[in-house]
């Protein structure tokens, strides 16, 4: 039978990279599967195409510059209620605000600063579709292997 189950776009930053088995075992113990993974260098053109939305903006520049500073691991997460659950589990956009109001997150445990927020997570479904084929434009989207993710939604 076909089933749906939700994606999102989740990134390790590059102040997080050293920390990426740490966050993908975590990921992976939160219930979602990592249907897509790569390693990736963007180059200053490819981040500011990646946070287009926030051209114009003060931290515009810097965010840019961080973005393309080192590697990054790109993701495409699965489950039920993805989106939402991920932006959970990452915590608020300040790493000082998570980590006031949201210890546990991965913003609260992994980032650096305001800005070097050591994880990305699609905020809406028109997002996850756009930033999912940024990341893998060639990709195909395998099945989900047989097992708990699949289990729920049939
Ligand atoms: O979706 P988020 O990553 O939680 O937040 P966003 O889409 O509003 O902003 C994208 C990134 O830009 C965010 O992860 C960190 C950076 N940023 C957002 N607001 C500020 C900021 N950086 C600085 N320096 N100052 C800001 O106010």
């Amino acid at each position: 039978p076909q089933i749906y189950v939700e994606r999102t776009l989740a990134l390790i930053k590059p102040d997080a990279i050293d920390k990426a088995e740490e966050i993908e075992d975590i990921i992976l113990r939160s219930g979602f599967t990592i249907l897509q993974k790569r390693k990736v260098h963007l180059t200053p053109e490819q981040a500011s195409d990646f946070y287009a939305e926030h051209y114009g903006k003060m931290f515009f520049p810097s965010l840019v510059g961080y973005m393309s500073s080192g590697p990054i691991v790109a993701m495409v997460l699965a489950r039920d209620k993805c989106i939402g659950y991920w932006r959970d589990l990452i915590g608020p956009t300040n790493t000082y605000k998570a980590r006031e109001t949201h210890p546990d997150s991965l913003r609260a445990i992994y980032g650096t600063d305001d800005q070097r927020n050591a994880v990305h997570g699609s905020d809406s479904y028109s997002s996850s579709e756009r930033e999912v084929r940024f990341m893998f434009p060639d990709s195909v989207i395998e099945p989900i292997p047989a097992g708990q993710a699949a289990r729920d939604y049939l």
